[in-house]
């Protein structure tokens, strides 16, 4: 059944866009969501173009979402609209926030997909943690805070 078939694809952490290949606002709308980085099994395109019920489908989808035409995107089980409004919302900055917000995309540490700034910042903290755990006692004998933060913050702890 039709509207079984949507229900099941949409998931409150997943973007799931109904598509036919031939459609121009399709393509382009698989284009902007390609941009982001997402969770493995966090983005489904669907065509459903081939199918028997496909008008079905459509006619549920203006049911939902006001109308029938595709693309239809959907973040989590909310729908944002069709290949116009992804594209706006990607150009105003607001899909990032929105993807994210769903938790489908991928953790960032920082502003970089390359990590290795966010170590080394991390590499002090790291270092008296593992002091700590050599010697437990080391927060009374100089009266650290025994916190990766404060650690941080505190770089004469790691001479210590
Ligand atoms: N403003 C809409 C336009 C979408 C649109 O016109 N899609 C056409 C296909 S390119 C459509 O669904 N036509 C009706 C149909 O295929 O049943 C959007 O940006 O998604």
């Amino acid at each position: 059944m039709a509207q079984e078939f949507v229900k099941t694809k949409l998931k409150e952490d997943k973007v799931v866009i109904f598509l036919k290949p031939s459609c121009p606002y399709c393509v382009m709308a698989k284009e902007v969501l390609s941009k982001y980085k997402f969770k493995a099994g966090h983005l489904e395109f669907i065509d459903i173009s081939g199918r028997n019920d496909m008008s079905k489908i459509q006619d549920y989808f203006l049911e939902i979402t006001g109308a029938r035409t595709v693309p239809r995107v959907f973040i989590g089980e909310e729908c944002i609209g069709g290949g116009s409004d992804v594209s706006e919302l990607d150009s105003n900055g607001e899909l990032e926030g929105m993807l994210q917000s769903i938790g489908a995309l991928q953790v960032r540490l920082g502003g970089s997909h390359d990590n290795t700034a966010r170590f080394a910042q991390l590499a002090p903290a790291l270092l008296v943690l593992a002091k700590l755990l050599q010697k437990p006692d080391h927060a009374d004998t100089c009266g650290c805070q025994l916190s990766a933060r404060h650690a941080l913050q505190c770089p004469d702890h790691i001479a210590s």
